[in-house]
């Protein structure tokens, strides 16, 4: 630290080793990973506003590929680090984890998983321009080709105002793909805003003149209505929160009866812990307490018997969201999305014991119908454990279910390795049934298109034929009784033409499974085969037709090339102009089919994701495809699927 030039080559190295190992920082170098970039800046913003610094943050999409990120609190210091006689702003953007180094408090405190701060999105970028004003003075600082600074830090005028405003550009050497998605930045800031109230998120894209404004007086309440816009409600959004510890909790929660799943999401200093940890069990085991605890006092109990976990979870929404000083902060697991910290336990389950206990005594006929509802769960699981020990006492009569006639089953009884392919209308569903591999692959086909089950009862449901088919084959049982070890098929496949009817039919499809087969989905399970949109071919010399497919304008002019002059394209509609061979080869052979996975990481995006991928609008979602799909890595959203 004591010799200049000594600490300047260490931070040189810090980016070089940044932009070697990307991945390390950022996690990967797909679209994911280009997002990070825009997390990173935007959490020193937040961590900003936060200290009670600025309520806006402003995030703008450039024409020229660059992203930037204004926030209105102090601005990032200016002056001069005494140990290394340079300006303090510019450590914060060429050394790693400046945050922590380099503060003397505890500064940061949205610890991002990978919280590894602005320096890293510097490290990446061709270009990042820093402007901040404070002290009367605007400050600016530039950065290219991976962090080298350009010129010195330099002062541009004088100004009121307060504030911070980094402009990057990620480099094109590193990620595979540039273009910033309007729609995963949009849900991560009304996340953020959801989380941070009274703190006003704008996104402005001046690629496509699109705008939106994320503002929540409430926070969490509003999060949990916004979750629950679509369900039958048994009370209010119940809020509380505890500012008397050094852990500092606030939680929102609501029961919906027409809901058989729970969704429980909890966060941590902003950061959401996707798997879970203490703060979640202490929330359970609060909930659990306070439920039993009323209905035993209030001989709300039938034959004494205490309601399970899972019976009190069903039906209910909560966010469960942490502060807490990096001091105690422990994170665990692979992913480090699972916290640690003990005393977290404690702190959430008496908090939640207690105040959910008290509003429970003060309102009766809440108390009443949740109760009511939790032993309905109750009756259900006591039925279907019954049913289940039942089918395994009788051997038979699991063979013994009417299978549809309309199913062509798999030949084999390894139920993991099996596939079964829901099909858009009877005559793709035949040209399927020659195409696929008879011993692993199911085929059932759908006449029309399914209900929407959004709005319906479960008995709505099962008049419906063609659900009742579809729970019928896949026969693990539905809804609250659903049970996928159940399953008879490892993967379930909805395959229909890539037009405006598919994409409605797959949207349905996704609603009943997202409401009823909810675990097939979390798991992974549930899939959307991507036919191909062109077929290039031609006849060669000797009278022979040669072809490959492709399935956007990257892979159609690589098809162009390795088929060579002469060649034909044909531009595909639909399932229905492919013959059996043609399928096999591009959408159902593992070797060579492209499936997206279908997941929920973040419910907010669900809907989102819904409409776009499986919405009305086919060029949003070609549109969709090519921003998301990569075709030569894997994305999240996208399992190239092997045997
Ligand atoms: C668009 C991105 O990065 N905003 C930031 C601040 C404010 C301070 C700060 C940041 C101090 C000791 C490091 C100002 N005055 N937006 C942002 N706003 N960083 S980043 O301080 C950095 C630390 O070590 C700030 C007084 N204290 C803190």
């Amino acid at each position: 630290m004591e010799n200049y030039n000594a600490s300047n080559i260490e931070l040189l190295e810090g980016l070089e080793g940044v932009r070697k190992r990307p991945a390390m920082y950022i996690g990967s170098t797909n679209a994911t990973g280009l997002h990070h970039l825009v997390w990173e800046i935007v959490d020193n913003a937040v961590d900003e506003a936060l200290n009670g610094y600025g309520d806006k943050i402003t995030v703008t999409l450039h024409k020229d590929g660059s992203c930037s990120v204004q926030d209105e609190g102090r601005g990032i210091p200016c002056d001069i680090h005494k140990a290394t006689g340079i300006p303090a702003i510019q450590l914060i953007f060429t050394t790693l984890h400046s945050g922590g180094k380099f503060s003397d408090t505890a500064y940061k405190s949205s610890a991002g998983l990978h919280g590894v701060g602005s320096s890293v999105t510097n490290a990446l970028s061709v270009y990042c321009d820093v402007t901040v004003c404070n002290d009367g003075k605007i400050n600016h600082i530039r950065f290219e080709n991976g962090g080298k600074k350009i010129g010195k830090l330099e002062v541009l005028g004088n100004t009121y105002k307060h504030g911070t405003t980094v402009r990057f550009k990620p480099d094109p050497k590193i990620f595979s793909t540039v273009e910033f998605s309007y729609d995963r930045i949009k849900s991560h800031l009304q996340e953020s805003a959801f989380l941070l109230k009274k703190v006003r998120f704008l996104l402005i894209d001046e690629r496509t003149n699109n705008k939106d404004e994320f503002y929540y007086e409430n926070g969490l309440k509003e999060y949990v209505e916004e979750l629950n816009q679509s369900k039958i409600k048994i009370g209010p959004v119940f809020t509380f929160e505890d500012t008397s510890n050094e852990i500092n909790v606030e939680i929102a929660l609501q029961y919906c009866y027409n809901d058989y799943n729970e969704t429980i999401r909890s966060y941590v200093n902003n950061v959401h812990t996707g798997d879970g940890g203490t703060h979640e069990t202490g929330f359970r085991l609060g909930i659990t307490r306070a439920v039993n605890d009323y209905a035993e006092n209030n001989n709300l109990l039938r034959n004494k018997q205490k309601l399970e976990g899972s019976d009190i979870r069903e039906g209910l929404t909560a966010i469960i969201s942490l502060r807490l000083p990096e001091s105690i902060l422990e994170f665990e697991g692979q992913t480090k999305g699972k916290l640690g910290t003990q005393q977290a336990m404690s702190i959430v389950n008496n908090l939640v014991y207690s105040k959910f206990s008290y509003y429970l005594n003060e309102n009766k006929e809440f108390a009443v119908k949740l109760i009511k509802k939790c032993q309905d769960s109750m009756n259900a699981r006591l039925a279907a454990r019954k049913a289940k020990d039942e089918a395994r006492n009788h051997k038979k009569a699991k063979e013994q279910i009417l299978l549809s006639d309309k199913l062509t089953p798999a030949q084999s009884k390894e139920f993991d390795k099996n596939e079964l392919f829901i099909v858009e209308g009877d005559s793709a569903g035949g040209t399927a049934k020659k195409g696929r591999d008879p011993r692993y692959q199911a085929i059932l086909p759908l006449r029309g298109k399914p209900l929407n089950t959004d709005s319906l009862t479960m008995d709505k449901i099962l008049q419906n034929t063609e659900f009742a088919t579809i729970i019928n084959t896949i026969g693990a049982g539905v809804g609250p009784n659903f049970d996928i070890e159940e399953s008879h098929y490892g993967k379930i496949i909805i395959m229909t033409d890539a037009d405006t009817d598919g994409a409605h039919i797959q949207t349905l499809l996704l609603t009943f499974f997202y409401n009823y087969m909810r675990p097939l989905i979390t798991e992974g399970k549930v899939y959307v085969a991507v036919p191909p949109l062109y077929r290039i071919f031609k006849t060669d010399s000797k009278g022979k037709t040669v072809e490959t497919y492709a399935w956007d304008n990257i892979g159609l002019n690589e098809a162009k090339q390795k088929i060579g002059a002469g060649y034909k394209v044909a531009r595909y509609k639909g399932l229905g102009e492919m013959s059996d061979t043609q399928l096999r080869n591009t959408t159902m052979n593992p070797k060579n089919r492209l499936l997206i996975q279908v997941n929920i990481g973040d419910p907010l995006s669900v809907e989102n994701k819904i409409a776009v991928l499986m919405g009305k609008d086919a060029d949003k979602r070609k549109k969709w495809l090519e921003q998301n799909v990569d075709f030569n890595e894997q994305d999240e959203f996208i399992e190239e699927v092997k045997h």
